[in-house]
């Protein structure tokens, strides 16, 4: 069957009007909706794994974790969205042993790293539930090509910011070790899989997912995706983490996601697919989250039970 060829008469009516501003609607299509998410082009590597749905853009940014604001997972996001957050004039101070020792903004970070990509990644929490989510940003690879850290730096530290002004349950938290801070050996942060994401459903990253930026290692349980970054740091030794020191026998500096390596209080063998419905689906828990090709060669001499 054709098309019948009518040209509706809406049209018809308003063709001028239509040619008249059609330009500058054109224009402000253009105009980028977020300020570092902008028009990241689709990753062809990191799509939505086949056996997977994406997480639900509003479970993924109202169950959170982020102990600088609230211990209740519902209790992040109302405190967050009360931070007025200049995500132009924030700045991340590059140190350590590193030739680039520098402030930087967001956006000369994204430059260095030559723009921003969308990836879909796995997220598993060490407590036992798990995500996908469409992140924007850049591989911290290419960032480390540009800071060019020196020939003695082994590992990088993270820091988030702490301004207990903004992240207002940092004082009722005083026997934690704040800011927070996490760390990945060279050879981890350099890994292609490891992001430092802007960004996440298409949009800048909401304020309780770690605006502006945070860092996404998705074979690696949550605690080591540290959010809001304002230092990145590199070392010539494991640097300490906070949920490390805090509880070194429950969260090791690894922390690599692996279902034959109980949690003390409980096993890891599954996970509990985040959504919002009363009967939530469980998967079996993969070794490293299911990225075994791209990370398993970063610890072959290493004891996975020993080194958790
Ligand atoms: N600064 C900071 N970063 C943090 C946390 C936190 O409490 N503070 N929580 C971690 C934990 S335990 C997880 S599971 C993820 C949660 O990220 P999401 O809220 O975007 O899902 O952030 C991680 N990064
Ligand atoms: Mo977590």
């Amino acid at each position: 069957m054709t098309k019948p060829q009518i040209t509706p008469e809406f049209y018809f009516q308003n063709r001028r009007v239509f040619m008249k501003y059609g330009i500058t609607f054109g224009m402000l299509m253009l105009l980028p909706k977020t300020i570092f998410a902008g028009d990241a082009k689709k990753s062809s590597i990191y799509t939505l794994p086949k056996d997977l749905n994406l997480t639900k853009e509003d479970v993924a940014t109202s169950y959170n974790n982020f102990y600088e604001f609230s211990l209740e997972k519902d209790g992040v996001k109302p405190k967050a969205e009360k931070w007025s957050l200049d995500a132009k004039s924030w700045r991340i101070e590059i140190s350590g042993l590193v030739e680039n020792k520098k402030s930087f903004s967001v956006n000369e970070l994204i430059e260095m790293a030559g723009g921003v990509e969308e990836r879909v990644y796995r997220f598993r929490c060490v407590e036992g539930w798990s995500m996908v989510v469409p992140w924007t940003g850049f591989s911290l690879a290419k960032l480390i090509e540009k800071l060019k850290p020196t020939k003695d730096a082994t590992h990088v530290q993270f820091q988030s910011m702490s301004d207990a002004k903004v992240f207002t349950n940092i004082k009722s938290l005083p026997q934690y070790p704040w800011p927070y801070t996490e760390g990945l050996t060279l050879p981890e942060a350099k890994n292609e899989l490891t992001l430092i994401a802007t960004g996440m459903y298409g949009k800048d990253l909401p304020r309780q997912n770690g605006a502006p930026l945070r860092l996404v290692v998705p074979w690696k349980y949550g605690f080591k995706s540290i959010k809001s970054i304002t230092k990145i740091e590199f070392t010539k030794s494991q640097p300490k983490t906070l949920w490390n020191q805090l509880a070194p026998d429950e969260y090791g500096f690894y922390a690599n996601v692996n279902p034959e390596v109980a949690h003390p209080r409980w096993s890891q063998a599954s996970e509990k697919i985040l959504d919002k419905s009363f009967l939530p689906k469980r998967k079996p828990t993969l070794l490293f989250n299911g990225y075994e090709k791209e990370v398993a060669a970063l610890y072959k001499n290493l004891d996975l039970k020993k080194n958790i």
